[in-house]
């Protein structure tokens, strides 16, 4: 018997996002949420809701005594984490396992190798996966940090072993900067992190966010999805992706989607997953992986048009992926704008009232959303309030539709990054895809100029 109802432990248009996969295979949802977000539309929309504590996140969204009640008192056979929160805590799905409720996601063993990034870069060299040249695992010596900086030459970065979001990475340019870089990079990680461990890598100068999307079935069985390019962002926050590439050829997508694909079977991988690469000069190198659904999953299944999270469910009821490799192919080009209620140029978030909203609609365009006109945007959590996600042809027809429903998108009574949005997709780098991970902060510091 597969699940009948389905947690969703997030909140805003992930949680959306969900409901309406479960609805369509006619499954019920239990929303939880905050205090702060009993008036937001995935509470409406959920056929039960519990509340699960107070504003901050740690007393709610993370509270993980009050979810798993929650899903007791509520009868939930399965818990779905979306993404950020609880999605990557392999302590949360191993409980969630021993409660005898169904975990939409990965193996806490796999959740707990690729949290670490050592143990992730380890995993990924063994399974085939093209790595950064860099140390064998962590480095706690300075002469050893400056003999395998030596080796691979300068610049190396310092990064740390249970880093994410770019904390505790430092760009190392000579060897009397290691022991100075090493012990920031380590200090700076223990108070982020609780964990001082840091590894070197060459570092790449100029180099594209690439990221493979793949699914595994826990028994073996493994397929990719294509890959999404995630160039452009600011201080790590994504910004616009889209799928494909603009710079890889069908037959590099079927080499390294081989490749991944290949390291998810023999690993026995389950679920979702992203594998993600930095691409420089024709070249991928393997730098995480995350064991979760992602923020830009739907340029994904624009292309494909595979409902990744009906294949989630799927996996987590025990059934066979629902395509082989063979069946999944990739038409036209999708992109993806998050839009975020902040200010356009400064970025300093802009919580409040939402007094009129209109969302852009049309042939492939779809918005990803929990906002209606009234609706109070909380100041306790992400800024993101929509993802504007537009499908065309090829990439210049999509760029067109873009423009066309960027332009039809209303939001009153906030500030957002509409504004930003629209000018971007002007640019003639972002036109012709002559972008890289600097491209975007490149353009914000020299922009009106
Ligand atoms: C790098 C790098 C250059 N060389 N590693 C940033 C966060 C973490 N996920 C890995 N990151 C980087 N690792 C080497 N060897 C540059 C970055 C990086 C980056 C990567 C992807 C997307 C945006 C980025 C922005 C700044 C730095």
């Amino acid at each position: 018997m597969g699940i009948q109802r389905i947690l969703i432990a997030n909140r805003g248009e992930i949680a959306l996002r969900i409901h309406r996969a479960a609805q369509e295979m006619g499954i019920e949802t239990v929303a939880v949420h905050s205090t702060a977000d009993a008036d937001a539309m995935h509470v409406r929309m959920a056929d039960h809701a519990v509340c699960i504590g107070p504003p901050p996140a740690g007393e709610s969204y993370l509270n993980i005594a009050n979810i798993i009640s929650a899903a007791e008192v509520s009868h939930a056979d399965a818990i779905h984490p979306g993404y950020g929160f609880l999605s990557e805590n392999a302590k949360f799905a191993e409980i969630v396992e021993a409660h005898d409720i169904a975990w939409i996601g990965p193996k806490p063993e796999h959740i707990r190798t690729m949290g670490d990034k050592v143990e992730a870069k380890r995993t990924a060299g063994k399974l085939g996966l093209p790595l950064v040249p860099g140390s064998d695992g962590a480095v706690s010596d300075y002469d050893e940090a400056k003999r395998i900086a030596a080796e691979i030459g300068y610049p190396v970065i310092i990064k740390a072993a249970s880093g994410g979001g770019g904390r505790g990475m430092k760009v190392c340019n000579s060897e009397d900067q290691i022991e100075t870089l090493m012990k920031q990079a380590g200090s700076e990680a223990k108070a982020a992190f609780g964990d001082a461990t840091v590894y070197i890598e060459k570092y790449l100068g100029n180099p594209r966010h690439i990221e493979f999307q793949v699914f595994g079935d826990g028994r073996g069985n493994a397929v990719h999805l294509g890959e999404r390019d995630c160039s452009l962002q600011r201080r790590h926050q994504k910004v616009l992706e889209e799928a494909p590439s603009p710079v890889i050829t069908p037959e590099e997508r079927d080499r390294m989607g081989g490749i991944v694909s290949k390291a998810m079977s023999d690993m026995g991988y389950r679920g979702a997953g992203t594998i993600e690469f930095l691409w420089e000069n024709g070249e991928f190198y393997f730098i995480e992986m995350n064991t979760r659904l992602q923020v830009e999953h739907p340029v994904t299944e624009m292309i494909t048009g595979i409902d990744l999270v009906r294949e989630q469910i799927r996996i987590a009821e025990g059934r066979d992926l629902s395509v082989t490799q063979d069946e999944i192919t990739f038409t036209g080009h999708a992109i993806e704008c998050r839009i975020n209620a902040e200010d356009p140029w400064t970025f300093a978030p802009s919580p409040g009232t939402v007094t009129y909203y209109h969302a852009a609609g049309g042939m492939h365009v779809r918005v990803d959303s929990g906002l209606y006109a009234g609706y109070r945007i909380p100041p306790y959590y992400d800024s993101m309030i929509a993802k504007l996600i537009v499908y065309g042809r090829n990439r210049e027809r999509c760029l067109m539709r873009l423009r066309r429903a960027l332009g039809e998108m209303v939001v009153e009574g906030v500030k957002t990054n509409i504004p930003l949005h629209e000018e971007l997709i002007e640019q003639p780098d972002v036109q012709s895809g002559d972008y890289s991970i600097k491209w975007l902060e490149e353009w914000l510091a020299t922009r009106g100029k």
